[in-house]
C-alpha cells in the first residue's frame, strides 16, 4: 500500500493528548528533605569525574518546591497531560521496608494540583533514581521484587487520582549506560553475563510492577512502560527494506521491549549470548511478557536499516561525520524514525494503544535581550511531528504525544550543559522563561494541527 500523499492541514486525531514530561532526580532538588533516601545518581553525581562540570540533582530545578510554578507553565501551554516521574527513595528511604509518609504526601500534592488545573498526570514508578541501600542494585533479583512491591504500593495511594502508570523508563539506559558502558549510575563496566542479568532483572521489574500495579490499582487504570527501543527507518520505502526495518527493530530489542512483548527472548539473541545468558527463574518469562494497556516510546534519533543477504536479513547503516545532529553528540536528527517507531511497533505486536513518551532536543539557547528564540527546536519539533501525523493518519493507534521536556533540567551525564526545556532555566535564580518554541506549541496544541 502506497502512503497517502499529504494535501490539506496536518492535523491530529479529536482527543489526541498532548502532553510534556519530566523526571524526578532532573528536576525536584531536595534530596535530603522530608526523609528521602540516597539514590543512585547522588552517589554517581558526587563522584568526580562522572557528570559534566561536577553537576548533581542536589538543587536541580527546585520543582520539590516549585512544583505551582511549573503547574501554571504546563497550564499557560494548554498541555492536557503531563508525565511525571516518582522518586522510589522518597515513598521507601531504604528501598523497602516502612513507607515515608511526607514522600507520599508530596505526591499527593503534586498531583491534586495537576487535577485541579485540569491536567492528567501519567505517573513513571521508576527513572532511574534507584535506592541506595538496595543491595546489589540491579545486580540483585531482589531489586526487582522490590520495585514491585514499591510500585503496587504507590498504585494503592494514587490510583484513585492517577488513570495512566508507565513501569519503567528506557531499559537500555539504566542497565547498558550503567552497567556495560560506565557512563551512568551506578558507573559499571561488568562482563557480559553479568550485564545480561542486570537487563533480566529489569524487564522483570517492568512485569513484576505491571502485576502489582494491576493488583493495587483501580479496574481500568491502563498500564504500560516507556522504552527507548532502537528504532529502524527502511533506508528505502520498498517492502524488502521495510520488512528489514522490523526485523531490526525485533532483534536489536530482543532483550527489552521484543521480551515484554512476546514473553520471551528470541532464538537469535539466546545464540548470540551463548553461554553468556542470564539466569531465568521460573515463571520469569511470563511475568515479562505481563499485557499492557499501551506501549510509550521515547524517539530521538534514527537509525537507518537496509535489506541484506546476510543471515539476519539486514544491515544497519553507520552514522557519518556528515549526518546532521543536534546539541547532543548522539542527537542524529532523522525524522522518519517518528513514522517507523510508530508503524514498526504496530505491526510487530499491535499493541492497543501508543504514546510518544518522549521527544525533543537539545539546543544552545543563547539568552539575547531576555528572550530564547530556540528556531532549531521548532524546526526539530515540526519535522519530527509531521512524521507523528502521518502515523496518525494512516490509523496507527497512537493517542498522545509528551514533549521532553516542560524546563531545562539535570541532563544525566551532561550536567547543565545541554538544554532541552520549552522553558529556559536559570540555575542560580531559578527563573523559568518560556523560549519561543513554548509559544509554537501552545499553538499547535490550540489548533491541533501543525503550523
Ligand atoms: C531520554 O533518554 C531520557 O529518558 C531523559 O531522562 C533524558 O533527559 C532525555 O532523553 C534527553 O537525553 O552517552 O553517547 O552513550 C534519551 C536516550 C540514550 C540519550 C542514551 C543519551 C547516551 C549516549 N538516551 N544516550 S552516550
Amino acid at each position: 500500500t502506497r502512503p497517502k500523499p499529504r494535501v490539506g492541514p496536518l492535523s491530529f486525531p479529536d482527543g489526541f493528548v498532548w502532553g510534556c514530561a519530566t523526571a524526578s532526580y532532573q528536576i525536584e532538588g531536595a534530596v535530603k528533605e522530608d526523609g528521602r533516601g540516597e539514590t543512585n545518581w547522588d552517589v554517581f553525581s558526587h563522584t568526580p569525574g562522572c557528570v559534566a562540570n561536577g553537576d548533581t540533582g542536589d538543587t536541580a530545578c527546585d520543582s520539590y518546591h516549585r512544583y505551582g510554578e511549573d503547574i501554571a507553565l504546563l497550564k499557560q501551554l494548554g498541555v492536557k497531560a503531563y508525565r511525571l516521574s516518582i522518586a522510589w527513595s522518597r515513598i521507601f528511604p531504604e528501598g523497602r521496608g516502612t513507607p515515608n509518609a511526607k514522600g507520599v504526601d508530596y505526591y499527593n500534592r503534586v498531583i491534586d494540583a495537576l487535577l485541579a488545573a485540569g491536567i492528567t498526570p501519567y505517573v513513571t514508578t521508576f527513572h532511574w533514581d534507584l535506592p541506595q541501600a538496595l543491595p546489589g542494585g540491579w545486580q540483585s533479583r531482589d531489586t526487582a521484587l522490590a520495585f514491585a512491591d514499591y510500585a503496587g504500593f504507590i498504585a494503592g495511594k494514587l490510583s484513585d487520582r492517577v488513570t495512566h502508570f508507565i513501569t519503567v523508563n528506557e531499559l537500555r539506559c539504566f542497565t547498558d549506560l550503567g552497567h556495560q558502558d560506565g557512563k551512568h549510575a551506578p558507573g559499571l563496566r561488568l562482563d557480559a553475563r553479568s550485564v545480561n542479568q542486570v537487563r533480566h532483572h529489569g524487564v522483570l521489574a517492568h512485569g513484576l510492577g505491571v502485576q502489582a500495579i494491576r493488583a493495587h490499582a483501580r479496574s481500568g487504570t491502563q498500564i504500560g512502560i516507556a522504552d527507548n527501543s532502537n528504532f529502524y527507518v527502511p533506508v528505502i520505502e520498498t517492502p524488502e527494506h521495510i520488512a528489514a526495518a522490523k526485523v531490526a527493530v525485533r532483534e536489536e530489542n530482543a532483550m527489552f521491549l521484543t521480551a515484554i512483548m512476546e514473553g520471551r527472548y528470541t532464538e537469535r539473541y539466546l545464540t548470540s549470548i551463548g553461554a553468556d545468558a542470564p539466569k531465568i527463574a521460573s515463571g520469569d518469562m511470563a511475568a515479562i511478557g505481563s499485557p499492557l494497556d499501551f506501549v510509550a516510546l521515547n524517539v530521538y534519533a534514527p537509525n537507518y536499516v537496509k535489506a541484506s543477504a546476510s543471515p539476519a536479513g539486514y544491515e544497519v547503516l553507520p552514522h557519518l561525520k556528515s549526518s546532521p545532529r543536534m546539541a547532543s553528540p548522539w542527537l542524529y536528527v532523522g525524522p522518519e524514525v517518528a513514522y517507523w517507531a510508530v508503524r514498526t511497533v504496530s505491526e510487530l505486536w499491535k499493541p492497543k494503544a501508543l504514546y510518544i513518551s518522549e521527544n525533543g532536543t537539545s539546543a544552545d539557547d543563547p539568552v539575547v535581550n531576555g528572550h530564547v528564540d530556540d528556531a532549531d527546536r521548532i524546526m526539530y519539533l515540526r519535522n519530527y511531528l509531521t512524521e507523528f501525523q502521518r502515523a496518525t493518519e494512516e490509523g496507527y493507534p497512537l493517542k498522545g504525544y509528551f514533549l521532553w521536556s516542560l524546563m531545562d533540567n539535570f541532563e544525566w551525564a551532561d550536567g547543565y550543559t545541554l538544554r532541552f526545556g520549552l522553558h529556559h532555566v536559570d540555575f542560580v535564580t531559578q527563573k523559568r522563561t518560556p523560549k519561543l518554541s513554548a509559544a509554537w506549541y501552545r499553538e499547535l496544541i490550540r489548533r491541533n494541527t501543525l503550523v
